[in-house]
């Protein structure tokens, strides 16, 4: 089976053995929610949040939407995994006074690549578009140009230079709830001028039939880039967040090798399908241990809490290949 590559051995992260009897490829952690809503004194929500490993410890980024309701990232610290610290005042961003001008920001991702954690975010600037900044400490952050032109949501970097280039996966979308939704593909020389931009691939069957949007950094094995990617259906009740999986050429991540069917991860416990948006499963973040091809995956559960999931590469990959999509078929373009 495929193996991980590139990432650190993380033998001690947050971890439960699948459940016997359990036949779905990725299962609850017992004690979600570990993020509750009022973690910090003026939260009212937290979820959409994204953890990497920090030393021996780990750190993360994590949405607080406050009892205004106003949406910002709040950096966050745990020894485990689970029990976290998360600050309880925002990321301040040092940079160039236009950069970071602050209107909202939401739904961050953390990525390491080459010494620097690097923040991806949907930053308010005349409408949303794709935030980045950096922090070798998660004390001092720094914010670069927004990647690209509003509209945009959900930018994910890939870990390593492709091409020699930063890569970078994202939504176009409008400014609103957005009712349509592709997945690009885009590289930079410098983290600042984005182009080559390629189309990943679209809606499709039923749980992924009206948007969808990447989730956490693509994880690399030696058979592909691994993709856990969130698909929305226009329910009668509203719109279902759920998430599916893809397996991404290795040099040319543009082309989709693989791709499921089905989905591998939906709300269906209360704290998933009740809160301030109901039925919404959002993935932000995965840890992994390579030796063992476990992946734990971080997700926002209704737009309120914050819950781990459990699976392995071989979960995944097997499940996909079992009930698989035949990509370009299926799909809407
Ligand atoms: C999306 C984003 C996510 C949210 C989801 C469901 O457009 O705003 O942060 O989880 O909607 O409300």
């Amino acid at each position: 089976m495929a193996k991980i590559i590139g990432r650190p051995a993380l033998p001690n992260m947050p971890w439960q053995d699948k459940p016997a009897g359990y036949d779905k490829p990725v299962w609850r952690y017992t004690e979600n929610p570990i993020i509750k809503r009022d973690a910090i004194p003026t939260s009212n929500s937290i979820f959409n949040s994204a953890v990497v490993p920090f030393g021996d410890s780990y750190a993360g980024v994590f949405r607080c939407d406050n009892r205004g309701v106003e949406m910002d990232i709040f950096a966050g610290f745990s020894k485990d995994g689970i029990h976290w610290d998360i600050n309880h005042d925002p990321i301040v961003f040092e940079g160039e006074k236009d950069v970071i001008r602050k209107e909202y920001r939401y739904d961050p991702r953390v990525c390491f690549i080459d010494g620097k954690y690097y923040i991806t975010w949907c930053n308010g600037y005349h409408g949303p578009t794709i935030g980045i900044g950096w922090t070798e400490n998660f004390k001092t952050f720094h914010q670069l140009e927004n990647a690209f032109l509003p509209y945009n949501r959900n930018g994910v970097l890939f870990p390593r230079r492709i091409n020699g280039n930063y890569a970078m996966v994202s939504r176009p979308s409008d400014t609103g709830h957005t009712p349509f939704g592709d997945i690009f593909y885009s590289e930079s020389p410098d983290l600042c001028y984005w182009g080559k931009h390629r189309w990943l691939f679209g809606t499709a069957n039923g749980w992924q039939s009206k948007k969808v949007g990447p989730g956490p950094t693509p994880i690399e094995t030696d058979e592909g880039w691994l993709m856990i990617y969130h698909g929305v259906l226009n329910s009668c009740n509203g719109f279902v967040y759920r998430f599916g999986t893809a397996l991404l050429d290795i040099d040319r991540p543009w082309i989709v090798k693989e791709r499921g069917r089905f989905y591998v991860f939906g709300p269906e416990v209360d704290y998933e399908l009740t809160g301030d948006v109901p039925n919404v499963t959002f993935p932000c973040a995965t840890l992994t241990d390579p030796e063992n091809g476990r992946i734990t995956i971080y997700y926002g559960a209704a737009d309120t809490v914050t819950g781990l999931a459990f699976t392995t590469v071989d979960e995944l990959i097997s499940y996909m290949r079992k009930y698989p999509m035949e990509v370009g078929d299926q799909e809407n373009k």
